[in-house]
């Protein structure tokens, strides 16, 4: 199959998710064109199924928004044509849905018949595309797109609820490529690079913004650091980071707590972690916490939107309500004291990751193209 994928290129989960769905896509023989305004962060080029096509917007002086999704549904059909791609898959609405339709409307006019596939990721729905400003566009995006996707039960319950969707919507979960992050063992990962070998290193990876409640981070590591030696990798960049870095200081923490901004090594920096924390006030799904679930590191997060299906409480880590910055701590504590209670739970969360194999979900994704490629038959 020929698949053009359109998604956000920067740090962030859904560009993550495309990317990596490409690629496995192309392992399995697909031809994949990823067709975005930059190259993707996590996309290697070094495979002949896999090409890049970059959206450039000239810019003018009467423009004083830049209309991207004019030059991206442009984009589409150009490349559409140009390679005979046969199924798009848009990740994220805003305004990927939007802009794909419109390819899809102008190629029908030349008799093409293209269908699209969109993967609804989570903020898209509760955050932004929820917004009266743009709810109109995504709700008709949705319902026009031949088959919708969600990351999660969760994300698909709060767009049936917020939305007029007149359209079904299949969950395909996030993935991880298990084997990718079974190669490392828990001692072969230089951790002495980021702490002295009796302190315990606790992670937060995300862009740091408001919706994933970074403060908490800080207070909850601050109530672990008073009770046992331990360090915060605080990984990502994002508006909420410089008040991070003021409330560390201000708690007299600051040379325990290190901000390595955006990473390319979070396979590295995951190995000799020995906690995660992801106390968001959303989550779609947490893909971030199944990052670190693979590498064998239990989770201690907010047990809001999807994080219930991929954190379990009590096995791969232990789920809190949305600010109980007291009880998270209380939690982390408790896998943290013992070596043996932390084997475990590292060993647990392994496991559980595998659910969401790689091997297991693409599969999954294959199906849906076979039913749009279908449904634009009839
Ligand atoms: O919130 C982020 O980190 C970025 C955002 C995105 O779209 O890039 O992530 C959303 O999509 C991810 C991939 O499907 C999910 O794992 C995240 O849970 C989701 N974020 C939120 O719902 C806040």
């Amino acid at each position: 199959m020929t698949i053009g994928i359109v998604c956000y290129p920067t740090f962030g989960g859904s560009g993550v998710v495309a990317t990596e769905l490409g690629l496995a896509l192309a392992e399995h023989g697909h031809e994949v064109h990823f067709i975005t305004y930059k190259q993707p962060v996590r996309l290697e080029l070094l495979s002949r199924h896999i090409h890049f096509h970059e959206v450039s917007v000239p810019d003018y002086p009467l423009f004083h928004y830049q209309p991207y999704e004019l030059a991206l549904s442009s984009k589409l059909v150009d490349m559409v044509k140009l390679h005979k791609i046969e199924v798009l898959h848009v990740h994220y609405a805003i305004p990927h849905a939007y802009a794909g339709y419109m390819a899809k409307q102008m190629l029908k006019e030349e008799g093409i018949h293209i269908p699209m596939v969109t993967t609804l990721h989570g903020t898209d729905i509760t955050l932004v595309g929820n917004h009266p400003h743009y709810k109109p566009a995504v709700t008709f995006s949705i319902n026009k797109s031949d088959v919708v996707t969600s990351v999660s039960e969760s994300l698909k319950e709060d767009t049936l609820r917020l939305f007029d969707v007149n359209n079904g919507i299949e969950v395909v979960p996030n993935f991880i490529d298990v084997a990718k992050h079974s190669n490392t063992s828990y001692t072969d990962c230089q951790r002495d690079l980021m702490a002295e070998p009796n302190e315990k290193i606790i992670t937060h990876i995300s862009n740091l913004r408001k919706v994933k409640r970074v403060v908490d981070v800080i207070e909850i590591f601050d109530r672990i650091q008073k009770k046992i030696p331990a360090r915060l990798l605080m990984v990502g960049e994002g508006p909420q980071k410089d008040r991070c870095e003021q409330l560390c200081e201000e708690k007299g923490i600051e040379d325990k707590v290190v901000f390595l901004g955006n990473s390319s090594e979070i396979d590295k920096i995951l190995c000799f972690s020995d906690l995660f924390l992801l106390p968001s006030e959303k989550e779609s799904f947490g893909l971030a916490a199944l990052e670190a679930m693979a590498s064998g590191v239990p989770v201690i997060s907010s047990n809001t939107g999807g994080l219930p299906e991929v954190n379990e409480h009590g096995e791969s880590g232990f789920l809190c309500e949305v600010g109980d910055v007291d009880n998270m701590a209380k939690h982390a504590l408790e896998i943290l004291s013992s070596e043996e209670t932390l084997r475990r739970f590292k060993a647990q969360a392994k496991e559980i990751a595998k659910r969401f194999d790689t091997k297991k979900i693409v599969p999954l994704y294959e199906n849906v193209y076979k039913k749009a490629l279908q449904k634009s038959k009839q």
